[in-house]
């Protein structure tokens, strides 16, 4: 898109309507350059309603992500600085960590329309197809190792205000990287890391969330989409730039030392919480009440044989 067509979007956004002759005063340019980026932003899928004396009006912006309108919207300063968009490629994290290999600067997001190899933990497959926001953030943060999993709680809050501010939906964390809505999985987070003893050279934070995407047969009775919890298309953008803003300001708070501020929103979305739930590690199972989150991201659980602090695993309400 040129820099004409932007403005046009811009112009098309502040007003209800705007004539085409207002359009090309304040862009320098003819009333049939005018439409000819009019015809070109609605091939983008940009629906454009165009009335005799009242000129265009912008119905709705496209349902999927374009960089040029992430570009426009994006207000951040350190998240965005630059962004990759794909339009297939088999991971989103796998692109991030060649990038991170060559010296990418942190800030940098890579995002696919679809991917062919989906990974979540313990290479488990991520089904992601067209609809859906699958994306990766690179950080370099000046953290030890052992707090990497804070930076994963930034991004699940993120993502739970940004749906609660973008969609009429109630988003809940399960930890440790779920976010669900109606005990649904509507998003996965996947954190990979390159690290030494004592720093970390990088950190990606790989988001998958269903918005529009079509989920398999097999992942119906456990995994949602807003589509299918709202019952209406959701464009992407909106709720792309809602969780990367507030990302920003999380892992702002994180680098600056307020852990509590991260803690707290973890906190309000818990649906783990108080519940009684069964934990399955690397090595053993275990049941007990969550009673709480410790500094760096453990889950704290109360068992019969006393107070436990489990890292990571997989694990199921009772
Ligand atoms: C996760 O793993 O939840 C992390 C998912 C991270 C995906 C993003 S997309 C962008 C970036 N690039 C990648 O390659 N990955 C990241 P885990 O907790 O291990 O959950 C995996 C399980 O979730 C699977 O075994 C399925 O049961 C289920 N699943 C697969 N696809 C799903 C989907 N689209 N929605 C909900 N659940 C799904």
């Amino acid at each position: 898109m040129t820099e004409k067509t932007l403005e046009i979007i811009t112009l098309l956004k502040n007003q209800n309507w705007i004539s085409g002759e207002e359009i090309a005063k304040s862009l320098h340019i003819s009333r049939t350059m005018v439409w000819k980026h009019i015809q070109q932003l609605k091939k983008k899928g940009y629906h454009i309603t165009a009335t005799p004396n009242k000129g265009y009006h912008l119905d709705q912006s496209p349902i999927m992500i374009t960089t040029e309108e992430i570009k426009q919207e994006l207000k951040t300063s350190l998240l965005g600085s630059k962004i990759y968009h794909l339009s297939v490629v088999d991971s989103t994290n796998n692109y991030a960590k060649n990038l991170a290999k060559n010296n990418e600067k942190e800030g940098t997001i890579i995002i696919a329309d679809e991917q062919t190899g989906g990974r979540g933990r313990k290479q488990r497959a991520w089904i992601s197809q067209k609809g859906g926001l699958w994306f990766s953030v690179l950080f370099r943060p000046s953290i030890p190792p052992t707090k990497a999993m804070q930076v994963t709680m930034c991004a699940a809050c993120a993502i739970a205000e940004a749906i609660e501010k973008q969609t009429p939906c109630s988003p809940s964390i399960k930890w440790p990287n779920d976010i669900l809505i109606n005990k649904k999985k509507v998003c996965g987070i996947l954190t990979e890391l390159s690290a030494e003893l004592d720093s970390i050279n990088y950190l990606i934070i790989g988001i998958g969330l269903n918005v529009n995407n079509q989920l398999p047969k097999s992942l119906q009775s456990i995994a949602t989409s807003i589509q299918e919890e709202t019952d209406s298309t959701q464009p992407l953008v909106p709720l792309f730039i809602s969780i990367i803003t507030c990302l920003e300001r999380f892992y702002t708070a994180l680098v600056k030392n307020d852990f509590s501020t991260i803690r707290d929103t973890w906190v309000h979305y818990s649906s783990t919480l108080g519940e009684i739930v069964n934990v399955k590690t690397e090595k053993d199972e275990i049941t007990g009440k969550a009673i709480g989150l410790a500094e760096n991201g453990e889950l704290l659980l109360r068992t019969k044989h006393g107070e436990k602090k489990i890292i990571t695993g997989d694990i199921t309400y009772l």
